[in-house]
């Protein structure tokens, strides 16, 4: 389905002006596009970068600096040439287009990182990896997407692979010749093995929620009875004034959502309506809205008001949330204290607090990342992990009841679906759909 034999042109520049803009060539006719482009026949130096007039047919575009990486030693594993252009839409548009009109065609979504992965220079993960690292928003969420491309879950998941491959390899063989008994694998050392490798695949994906929390951001409802500060805090804490404050109680019925970078995490801010019966219908509305967001939402941030002693109202959203993940603050810490107890003090006006608060949210929502054990971050492998962890489970299972002459046979399918499942995270076993479906959350250029 993916053809490679023709040579794709792109902008790699996000799109606006900016002093430097570059095309991308990858391509059997990349060298000789850009020959055409530059008028010339003299090759470019591997990996100079050569200053360059570069044309059209009937004109002059731009001076540009020119790099040419030859295969496979480049991005794509393909001959590249890089044209660094002054970064104004139209002259890389342009640039383009000469492009196409010396035999280039216009590369899809994704396209050349895709190659990078057809031509083996990187496997499915670290190709996902660079999607994410482009996307990240915080700096945790480049780290962990940088350590994925790097290939430490590359690896992670080629040893387990191995281990597999190996008891695979010893069962056959045991299979194949049965008047040797389990003379190939001693049932006890397969037993050793198997509690292992499920040990590992645990591992993994324990920190797998942790590693979906950076990549994918979560989600913390702000609640609280009216008027206690809840959208002055949501203010504080998105550096902006996105909610409504007022004196009123009541102001705020719809969920207002920002997606802010607390200590590094990315994580979706929701204002609520303030949790109280009233026979206004657009505010009940509001209020269940707030309760399904407390439903939904990773953590809760309760707002009690620090300025005046807690009431029933305060009582029941207490009671209501003790079950979740959360934070309790006492607001307005700048006006008196009539709050004792054990909840943290800020104040949304002064910002006093707040840094605190961050680092409370952080710890309840316990993400962070273990640096010596490669996370997963992305649901895709967790799901196929967690089928490799089924699947393991089962064939041990089955070996352990073996006394019920369970065949091989048997427990052999149970190990090769472990390792299918294994080798469709690193794109050994890709199919096509698959392929395409991630590629084309990249964007063009890339
Ligand atoms: N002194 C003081 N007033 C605050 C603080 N936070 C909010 N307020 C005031 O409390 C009132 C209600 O604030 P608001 O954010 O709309 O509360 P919400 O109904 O819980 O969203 C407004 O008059 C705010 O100016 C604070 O930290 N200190
Ligand atoms: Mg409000």
């Amino acid at each position: 389905m993916f053809s490679t034999a023709d040579t794709i042109v792109a902008i790699a520049t996000p799109p606006g002006r900016g002093g430097i803009g570059v095309v991308r060539l990858s391509g059997p006719d990349a060298r000789s596009i850009a020959g055409a482009l530059r008028g010339t026949d003299i090759p470019l130096e591997p990996r100079r970068a050569t200053f360059s007039r570069i044309r059209s047919s009937d004109q002059s575009i731009d001076h540009a600096v020119v790099t040419c990486f030859p295969a496979p030693n480049s991005y794509t594993g393909e001959d590249v040439v890089e044209i660094s252009a002054h970064g104004s839409p139209v002259i890389l548009r342009a640039i383009v287009a000469a492009s196409v009109a010396n035999g280039a065609r216009l590369a899809e979504p994704g396209e050349f990182t895709l190659r990078a992965f057809l031509n083996n220079r990187v496997d499915l993960t670290q190709a996902e990896a660079v999607a994410d690292l482009i996307d990240a928003v915080t700096p945790l969420q480049a780290r962990a997407a940088f350590d994925q491309l790097e290939g430490t879950l590359t690896q992670r998941i080629a040893q387990l692979d191995a281990t597999l491959f190996d008891l695979i390899a010893r069962l056959e063989a045991s299979v194949d010749f049965p008047e040797e008994g389990y003379h190939f694998v001693e049932s006890d050392e397969l037993l050793a093995s198997l509690d292992r490798l499920l040990e590992h695949v645990s591992a993994l994906l324990s920190d797998g929620r942790r590693g979906r929390m950076i990549r994918e951001g979560l989600q913390i409802a702000i609640v609280g009875k009216p008027n206690v500060g809840k959208s002055s805090l949501f203010n504080a804490l998105a550096g902006a004034d996105r909610a409504i404050v007022t004196s009123m109680a009541g102001t705020t019925r719809d969920l207002i959502t920002e997606a802010v970078d607390i200590n590094g995490l990315r994580v979706t801010l929701i204002d609520s309506a303030g949790l109280r019966t009233t026979d206004d219908v657009a505010e009940s509305a509001g209020v269940g809205l707030a309760r399904k967001a407390i439903g939904v939402a990773d953590a809760v941030l309760l707002v009690v008001d620090g300025s005046n002693p807690l009431d029933d109202c305060d009582v029941d959203i207490l009671r209501e949330t003790a079950d979740c993940k959360r934070v309790v603050v006492a607001n307005k810490c700048d006006v008196r204290e009539e709050i004792r107890g054990g909840f943290l003090r800020v104040s949304a006006k002064t910002g006093a607090g707040l840094q605190q608060l961050r680092d409370e949210l952080t710890d309840v929502l316990d993400v962070e990342p273990n640096r010596d054990q490669p996370a997963i971050t992305n649901l895709r492998h967790v799901m196929l992990v967690e089928q490799a962890h089924e699947a393991l489970s089962r064939a041990r299972t089955g070996f352990a009841d073996r006394a019920k002459s369970l065949p091989e046979e048997f427990i052999l399918a149970d190990l090769q679906s472990a390792r299918a499942a294994l080798e469709e995270i690193s794109g050994r076993r890709a199919p096509d759909d698959l392929l395409a479906h991630i590629f084309a959350r990249f964007c063009v250029g890339k």
